[in-house]
């Protein structure tokens, strides 16, 4: 049952009517408040808190149709065996003691030989705190399972953070408002980070300049006063010639740098090598874009960059965030609060995580770890003294690996082990589930308890339960709790309950009653947290150069690093594709919803005219996309979106809702970055011809 908490604006047992305060659970920059209305235990409205500023009464598109994707008919209600061959889809509902008895002997069999045959797969399905790593970590630890290297969206740019700036920190989002420069820098903001938009807006209105660096001309870089259409993988180019700009025309901030940089003779001497001819010519844009960017940004203040995940998922993607991130503290913009960087600012959140996710209870022993970016190889290595053992058992939850892991030919390959066990914890028969042993329904955030931080504000945010779970779906909590026991686990951690795991997030770091009362709690930080430095960098400064990538033996001040796969300079495969996200869907999460699919309508390659007409390709005509990986199928978009040389896959589709069973990650590669060990989804050089 879940725990319960009287409050009188909200219903305070998930049967009754009344309005729940809530948080987006989605892998979003914007983490929303949000407001439930419930009618006899029936959510009938989803909205945004108008009182949590960051969200600002508003919501996208795909949340505000929430309780479609709740009341699904598709949505998985009871446990589900299989009953066809690895793949086919077929399943046989059976009951929760049947499922997890049987789940629980097949992992203590694997177990006994070795624990780290057994490998748990996560995402960002839910954000959620308690969702997420909590009893499952416990469990996976006590079991001595692999470890799971969560690197498929942000570890490129996220080291690349802690490398230079020392975490994930940075602005605080609501001050862009009073820049007069913003520049948006590979993120379509408009389709993935909205609330920033706003914010964006709104110094738009009171006359600052935004520019919007992006191969796709998107919504967003259409809405910019300037584009800088340049080719996916120069990003880092571009920042250093920005920093030649700054130096030879002396737009620097001397003391700032004196005082709070680490490195600076040594990236002075590494930017000088980057003319702006020279970046133009890396970049494939006109030089007096790189001259005008500089000059503005050397000369508007304030000047704030909302930098995002879309340039580091390419082979120089965690140099390219290093270059970025350095450039505040050259003109010294960190000096004022609507000055300085957004990456990310996960970093500011104090989540007790060990309390979360006991690490101790390995007990002193170190399992391998798994990097979820080549799980489409790992699955099919055999047990070797580098390796370990083979991969016997794979428990999914949060994620739809199938669908979003790169070189789906091999991920594919991989489920379908008639030798591997595979748990999918899920709301619907995704891709993934379709290779399922087990399909066991999971609650959504309308039916259970969880705590956030997020990535693009700085405001805590609790979520209540609104309604009682659908059908017999379970938080993955306690389908980890009710293993926990059959395995005979018996430390008390596995008993804590989702509001006791609520409380442990942050513990008394963050005001809990205010949580409860206000569903959101803003974090004390300074309005310009590095005005005078402080960074929280070994040195307090921000490090141009890394002491700690040196050790590694890479470069230790960033520079370019040409993708693995650069359009034009193959002959078999001359065109660079990027595969953004579709703006009605997250990720995978949301292309089973009709409503919305119905928007996207279906998948799509945009390709710029000149590259059409040069392959005969006519818009609306089916082509095939490919290279040494695989094919994929989808309607070519004849598009000034997409710039001569680069096409736009945009994703992630479930491959099963595509024509021929097929989503753009059939022609990804499972190279990793430069920083991070991250993908390299943007880095994927293909052909395209008439279908
Ligand atoms: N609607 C919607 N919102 C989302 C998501 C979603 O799938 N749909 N995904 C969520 C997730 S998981 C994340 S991580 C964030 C991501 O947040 P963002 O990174 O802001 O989101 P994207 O829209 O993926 O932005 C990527 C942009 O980078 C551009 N790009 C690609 N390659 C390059 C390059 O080499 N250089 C530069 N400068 N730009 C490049 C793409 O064209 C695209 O416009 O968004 C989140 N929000
Ligand atoms: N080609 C290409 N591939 C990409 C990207 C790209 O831009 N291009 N983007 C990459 C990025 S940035 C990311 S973050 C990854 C994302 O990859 P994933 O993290 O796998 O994200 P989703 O595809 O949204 O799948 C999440 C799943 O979790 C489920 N889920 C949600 N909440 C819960 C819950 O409470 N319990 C359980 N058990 N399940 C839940 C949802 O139903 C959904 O099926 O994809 C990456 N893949
Ligand atoms: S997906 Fe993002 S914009 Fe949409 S409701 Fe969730 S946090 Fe807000
Ligand atoms: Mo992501």
């Amino acid at each position: 049952m879940q725990d319960t908490i009287g409050i009188s604006t909200d219903v305070s047992a998930p049967t009754g009517s009344g309005v729940v305060r809530g948080a987006c659970p989605h892998d979003c920059p914007d983490t929303c408040a949000l407001l439930t209305t419930v009618s006899d235990g029936v959510a009938i409205k989803v909205q945004g808190n108008p009182e949590h500023r960051a969200t600002g009464g508003v919501l996208c598109t795909k949340v505000s149709r929430y309780t479609e994707r709740t009341y699904h008919r598709d949505r998985i209600l009871r446990p589900l065996r299989r009953a066809g061959p690895k793949g086919a889809g077929r399943f046989e509902p059976v009951s929760w003691d049947e499922a997890l008895d049987d789940i629980a002997a097949r992992l203590k069999i694997i177990a006994a030989r070795d624990p780290q045959a057994i490998l748990p797969y996560s995402y960002a399905g839910t954000m959620g705190l308690v969702q997420g790593e909590s009893i499952s970590a416990r469990f996976f630890h006590k079991l001595g399972a692999s470890l799971l290297d969560r690197t498929i969206c942000s570890a490129a740019g996220g080291e690349a953070l802690v490398q230079t700036l020392g975490g994930k920190v940075g602005m605080k989002v609501q001050f862009f408002a009073e820049s007069k420069l913003v520049v948006i820098w590979g993120s379509n903001s408009i389709a993935s980070n909205l609330h920033f938009w706003r914010v964006a807006q709104e110094a738009k209105r009171a006359g600052a300049k935004l520019i919007c660096i992006d191969p796709r001309r998107t919504e967003t870089a259409e809405k910019c006063h300037e584009h800088i259409q340049l080719l996916p993988g120069t990003d880092a180019a571009l920042a250093l010639a920005v920093m030649h700009e700054l130096i030879v025309n002396d737009w620097l901030d001397h003391e700032y740098l004196r005082d709070h940089t680490l490195g600076w003779e040594a990236m002075r001497e590494r930017a000088l090598r980057w003319t702006p001819e020279r970046a133009a010519q890396v970049c494939g844009v006109p030089v007096e874009q790189v001259r005008s960017l500089a000059r503005d940004y050397g000369t508007i203040k304030p000047a704030a960059i909302r930098v995002n995940y879309g340039m580091q998922r390419v082979r120089g993607g965690g140099n390219a965030a290093r270059a970025i991130v350095s450039l505040p503290a050259l003109t010294g913009a960190w000096r004022h609060r609507a000055g300085g960087v957004l990456l990310s600012s996960s970093g500011m959140f104090p989540v007790d995580r060990a309390a979360l996710q006991r690490p101790d209870l390995l007990a002193g022993r170190t399992p391998r770890t798994i990097n979820m970016s080549t799980i489409g190889d790992d699955l099919l290595r055999p047990s070797s003294t580098a390796f370990g053992p083979k991969v016997e058992a794979v428990v999914v939850y949060n994620s739809n690996p199938v669908a979003v892991a790169p070189q789906s030919g091999k991920v594919v390959a991989g489920f379908a082990r008639e030798d591997l066990f595979t748990v999918v914890l899920e709301h619907f028969q995704t891709d993934t589930a379709d290779y399922a042993d087990y399909i066991l329904p999971a609650t959504t955030q309308l039916e259970h308890w969880d705590i956030h931080l997020a990535y693009g504000h700085t405001d805590v945010t609790l979520n209540r339960p609104a309604i009682a779970p659908v059908g017999e779906a379970k938080p993955n909590t306690q389908v980890f709790r009710e293993l926990a026991r059959r395995m005979g686990f018996e430390d008390p951690c596995f008993e804590d309950s989702d509001l006791q795991l609520c409380r442990t997030a942050y513990g008394d770091k963050v005001d809990f009653d205010e949580l409860v009362q206000e569903g959101f709690s803003p974090l004390a930080i300074p309005d310009a947290p590095f005005a005078n430095g402080g960074f929280p960098t070994a040195s307090g400064k921000c490090e141009f150069f890394s002491e700690r990538l040196a050790r590694e033996g890479l470069d230790g001040l960033p520079d370019h690093l040409p993708n693995y796969e650069p359009g034009g300079t193959s002959e078999v495969y001359p065109l660079a594709m990027i595969s953004p996200p579709a703006r009605n869907f997250l990720n995978s999460t949301f292309v089973n919803v009709t409503s919305l699919r119905d928007i996207e309508r279906e998948p799509v390659l945009e390709i710029n005219v000149q590259d059409a007409a040069a392959r005969g390709i006519a818009d609306g005509s089916v082509v095939r996309v490919f290279n040494d990986r695989g094919e994929y199928f989808c309607k070519a978009q004849v598009t000034d979106r997409a710039r001569p040389g680069v096409v736009n896959g945009l994703g992630v589709w479930w491959r099963k809702f595509g024509p021929r069973g097929t989503n753009v990650n059939e022609l990804t590669s499972q190279r990793l970055t430069d920083i991070g060990r991250a993908p390299v989804f943007y880095d994927c050089r293909v052909q395209v011809q008439a279908a």
